[in-house]
């Protein structure tokens, strides 16, 4: 397992993180979804080779929040 932290921009509430954990969360190879909304960090855990960077990238942008870091 593996853990990667994103910095994403355009949550500002509750409901936006639970956006976003609810379209990570099932995604294949993924364990854990942690979220701090103020600073807007997403951690994922996750496992290597079934899942990667660019499909966390592209679950939270077809969302509509954008992945600064
Ligand atoms: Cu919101």
């Amino acid at each position: 397992m593996e853990n990667l932290t994103l910095k994403v921009e355009g949550m500002t509430c509750m409901g936006c993180v639970n956006n976003v954990r609810k379209l990570l969360a099932p995604m294949n190879g993924v364990q854990s979804v942690e979220i701090a909304l103020e600073q807007g960090k997403v951690t994922i855990r996750y496992e290597p080779g079934k899942a990667k960077l660019e499909d966390f990238k592209a679950a939270i942008e077809s969302a509509g929040y954008d992945v600064v870091g």
